[in-house]
C-alpha cells in the first residue's frame, strides 16, 4: 500500500515538473545586428509585444557591414544565439562617406554573417534595408556621385535588391520592409529624417517581420523556434481548459490567424508535426 502511494506520488511529481517545464518561457537568444536603425530598439518593441520575442540588441550607429565585421564575433557569435536578425545597407550605400561598402563587398560581407551564423547553428533573418528620402539626405550629403544611380534612393534600391540576392541564395528568409515601405501611398511620410523611420515608420517595420515570423515560425507556442508535439500538447491543453497560457503564446498558435486558438489551430500544429502541412512557403 505504501509502495503504491510512493509510485502515485512520484507520479504526480514528475507530471507536475513536466506541466511546469512545458509552460515555463522558452530560453532562446535573438539578436538584433543592424546600424542605428537597429540601436534605436523600435521596430524590435513589435515582435516583443506581438510574439514574445526579446531581442538583444546589437545594433551600433552609423554601421555598415565593413564597420560591423569587426564586432560581429563578439556582438553575435559570442552570445551563441538560436536566431540572428541582419540588418544594413543604408550605410554600405553612403558612396560619398568613408564607411561606404561597395555593392560587391557589401554582398560578401552578407553572405559571411550568414554563413557564421547557420555554422554556429543559428537561424538568420535578413531584413532588406528601407528606402531613402532623397531630398532631406543631400542636405546632408553631396549630391554627385550619386547622379549616376539616379540619386541616393536608386543606389540604395540596388543593396535592397542585393541583399535579397545574398538570401535567396543562401536560402535564409528575409523580411521585406524595403517593398514594405515602397507600397504604402508615400513612403517618405515614414522617414524623419530622409533614412530614419517615424514611429509609424518603425511599427511598419516591426508588423513587416511580425508578418515573417507568423509565417515562419507558425505553431511554435512555446516560443523555442520550433514546432513539436510539445506544442501541440499545450494548444490542445489550452483549448481543454488544462491550462491557461499567455496571450503571446495564444497568438503563436493561431495559425489560422482568426485571433483566437481554437481546435482548429491545434489540428494544424499537429499536421506540421506530422509534416503534412507547411505554413512556410520555404
Ligand atoms: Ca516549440
Ligand atoms: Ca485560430
Amino acid at each position: 500500500m505504501k509502495k503504491a502511494l510512493s509510485l502515485v506520488l512520484s507520479f504526480a511529481i514528475l507530471l507536475l515538473t513536466f506541466c511546469f517545464s512545458a509552460v515555463a518561457e522558452s530560453e532562446i537568444t535573438a539578436v538584433a545586428f543592424g546600424d542605428s536603425i537597429t540601436a534605436a530598439g523600435k521596430w524590435q518593441k513589435v515582435l516583443e509585444s506581438e510574439w514574445g520575442l526579446k531581442l538583444v540588441n546589437k545594433g551600433v550607429g552609423g554601421d555598415s557591414t565593413r564597420s560591423a565585421r569587426a564586432r560581429f564575433q563578439r556582438d553575435v557569435l559570442n552570445l551563441s544565439p538560436d536566431l540572428v536578425f541582419i540588418s544594413f545597407g543604408t550605410n554600405d550605400a553612403a558612396i560619398d562617406m568613408a564607411k561606404h561598402t561597395p555593392l560587391e563587398e557589401f554582398k560578401e560581407n552578407l553572405a559571411y554573417f550568414i554563413d557564421s551564423c547557420i555554422d554556429a547553428g543559428a537561424r538568420v533573418i535578413v531584413n532588406i534595408p528601407i528606402p531613402i528620402d532623397d531630398a532631406p539626405y543631400l542636405t546632408r550629403h553631396e549630391a554627385e556621385p550619386f547622379e549616376p544611380y539616379g540619386g541616393p534612393n536608386g543606389l540604395l534600391s540596388l543593396y535592397a535588391e542585393a541583399a535579397r540576392g545574398v538570401a535567396l541564395e543562401k536560402g535564409v528568409p528575409f523580411a521585406d520592409v524595403h517593398k514594405a515601405f515602397m507600397q504604402t501611398e508615400n513612403y517618405k511620410k515614414y522617414l524623419s529624417d530622409g533614412v530614419h523611420p517615424t514611429d509609424a515608420g518603425y511599427k511598419l517595420y516591426g508588423n513587416t517581420l511580425l508578418s515573417l515570423c507568423r509565417t515562419l515560425f507558425a505553431g511554435d507556442v512555446n516560443g523555442d523556434l520550433s514546432v513539436s508535439p510539445l506544442d501541440y500538447m499545450l494548444a490542445k491543453r489550452h483549448c481543454l481548459n488544462m491550462v491557461e497560457l499567455s496571450a503571446v503564446w495564444q497568438k503563436r498558435g493561431d495559425i489560422n490567424g482568426d485571433g483566437a486558438l481554437t481546435a482548429v489551430d491545434y489540428a494544424l500544429v499537429k499536421r506540421i508535426c506530422l509534416g503534412t502541412y507547411n505554413p512556410q512557403g520555404y
